[in-house]
């Protein structure tokens, strides 16, 4: 099929038997985005809770200059150590100028994933509008992408420092259907609530199933599920932006560099939120990326015997 992509003997299998199949995406998992030894505890938990579903993960990475899908355990190591982050636009210059490794983000992901057929996609939080957009132009690439393949990504919305309420609008704009996953608001990461009022929500994966079908058969991208962080685990959210509040100010970045979101900025404000949490922001993530994935398998499942061919219309 598509030789600029190498999927690995498992995926193609599974995909071509039409067995339930699942994308990932790498930088959640490299020293980008958790701090170690989380990041290989997330990439253990979301793997165990997609075999626990019956799904197969296709975790997706630049390695060695090739995008790969489907990355198996012997390179777990480098998948959770330093890393390039690679968006789709990066995906043509790591393979050309051979990056050892490439971490995917959202809109490489479900780039990877529409090119080879895999339907459902599990994240932590998608990229978003920033606050401070109309001045900076910084919209995250991964909802365009979203919008153009045809995948289903599951997330835990977009962090509370992003401008989430243009987030939706945009993704409202680009005419992608965003499910509350038994929830009416979009969930902003570490808290279950934004909010922002979602047009739709849906009570089980056979109701995903049922409407990424109809979008696809009308010509339709994609689809998302947002998915709010399990309770227990979840953090109040007037605690968690007194928390972000002092973090943005801790960590010095001028209103501006917050702003643009330069690529040292979020790493530095995750790390002083986990710190000022006493590392409660960090289990919320982990339990966040998990249920993600248990509910991306399960929409798999549903999906699973189709295919994600945009059907012609008929007659
Ligand atoms: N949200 C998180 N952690 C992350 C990311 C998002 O809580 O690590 C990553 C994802 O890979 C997402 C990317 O696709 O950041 C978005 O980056 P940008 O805003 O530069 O498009
Ligand atoms: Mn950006």
């Amino acid at each position: 099929m598509n030789r600029s992509i190498v999927c690995s003997p498992d995926v193609v299998r599974a995909r071509d038997d039409k067995r339930p199949v699942v994308a990932l995406e790498s930088t959640i998992f490299s020293e980008l985005g958790l701090p170690s030894p989380h990041n290989r505890e997330a990439l253990e938990r979301v793997q165990a809770a997609l075999a626990a579903a019956g799904a197969l993960p296709a975790l997706t990475a630049v390695v060695d200059g090739t995008i790969r899908c489907g990355v198996e355990g012997e390179l777990f190591d480098r998948i959770c150590g330093p890393a390039r982050k690679v968006a789709y636009r990066d995906l043509s210059v790591a393979t050309a100028h051979g990056w050892a490794y490439g971490a995917t983000t959202v809109s490489a992901t479900v780039a990877i994933a529409g090119r080879c057929g895999i339907s459902v996609f599990a994240t932590g939080g998608i990229g978003g509008v920033h606050r401070g957009a109309e001045r900076t132009g910084d919209v995250s690439a991964d909802l365009d992408a979203i919008a153009r393949w045809p995948v289903v990504t599951v997330t835990a919305g977009a962090k509370v420092f992003l401008d989430l309420a243009r987030t939706v609008e945009y993704l409202e704009t680009r005419s992608v259907p965003v499910m509350g996953w038994r929830c009416d608001e979009f969930p902003a990461f570490h808290t279950r609530s934004s909010g922002v009022a979602l047009a739709h929500s849906v009570e089980e994966a056979e109701e995903v199933a049922a409407v990424a079908r109809n979008h696809w058969a009308l010509g339709g991208g994609g689809v998302v599920v947002a998915c709010p962080v399990p309770e227990a685990e979840a953090i109040d959210r007037d605690e968690l932006e007194q928390w972000v509040d002092q973090a943005l100010a801790d960590t010095g970045f001028a209103p501006s560099e917050v702003e643009r979101g330069g690529a040292d900025v979020t790493p530095a404000v995750l790390r002083r939120l986990s710190e000022l949490s006493g590392g409660r922001t960090v289990h919320a993530n982990l339990a966040l990326a998990e249920h993600n994935a248990s509910v991306a398998a399960d929409i798999a499942v549903a999906l699973a015997g189709t295919t994600t061919d945009r059907a012609s219309a008929e007659g």
